[in-house]
């Protein structure tokens, strides 16, 4: 359709930028990371006004995370290995209290896109009789709910209720024929699963899963 051209969102491009935030020596590239997260933030404006209290918490953690980036230090902020070895050895990272470090910031982010993860994943597997609310609303109870105080989970639980139904997300998305779909979207949960587990295993084997 129409809007699936320019600037607009395009599931297509979430792939490619997150296909290009790692290298091949298994790193994950922090801007380029973030380009995937300015896509989805774009697919979450695109969702309606429901969304906006959601695309604003995360808008706000990219910012932080671009401020890290455009100070003196900033070139350490390359790639998340660097970023986290950084942090850690200037004693940056918090383990008892909320900070504005890096690490439990981009935390945050890596946990959500768990969460995107799986619902695309439930998107791509659907049939026409599935409901993209109840879809997301699992997806989330699975994969971000359990970090979400209940003022947030009802926040949330209310936002997926407005979701469109499925014929308009793909629409959305910018999947023009059905059966494209499943092909699209688990070729999207790829690149996504990739970039996950690698961040994965760098907070797993710093001790920084937990962090508050
Ligand atoms: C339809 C597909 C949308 C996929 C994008 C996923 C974005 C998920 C963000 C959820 C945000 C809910 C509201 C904010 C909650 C914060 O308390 C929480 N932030 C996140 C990103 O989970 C935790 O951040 P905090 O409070 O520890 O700074």
């Amino acid at each position: 359709s129409k809007h699936c051209s320019g600037q607009d969102f395009q599931i297509s491009r979430v792939l490619v930028s997150f296909n290009s935030a790692v290298t091949k020596e298994e790193e994950v590239l922090l801007e380029q990371y973030l380009v995937g997260w300015d896509e989805l933030i774009k697919f979450m404006e695109a969702l309606g006004t429901v969304f906006s209290f959601i695309s604003q918490e995360v808008k706000g953690k990219i910012g932080i995370l671009r401020e890290l980036q455009s100070t003196a230090r900033g070139n350490e902020y390359y790639s998340v290995r660097s970023m986290m070895d950084h942090e850690l050895r200037h004693n940056l990272v918090n383990f008892h209290k909320q900070t504005n470090s890096g690490c439990r910031t981009l935390l945050r982010l890596h946990r959500a896109l768990k969460w995107l993860e799986l619902f695309l994943h439930k998107l791509g597997m659907s049939s026409d009789e599935s409901n993209t609310s109840d879809l997301c609303q699992e997806a989330y109870n699975e994969a971000l709910a359990p970090y979400h105080s209940w003022l947030v989970r009802q926040a949330a639980s209310m936002a997926f209720l407005a979701l469109p139904e499925r014929k308009v997300f793909f629409d959305i998305v910018c999947i023009e024929h059905e059966g494209e779909a499943q092909l699209v979207l688990e070729r999207t949960v790829r690149s996504i699963v990739r970039v996950y587990n690698i961040m994965q295993e760098a907070y797993h084997s710093r001790g920084m899963l937990n962090l508050p």
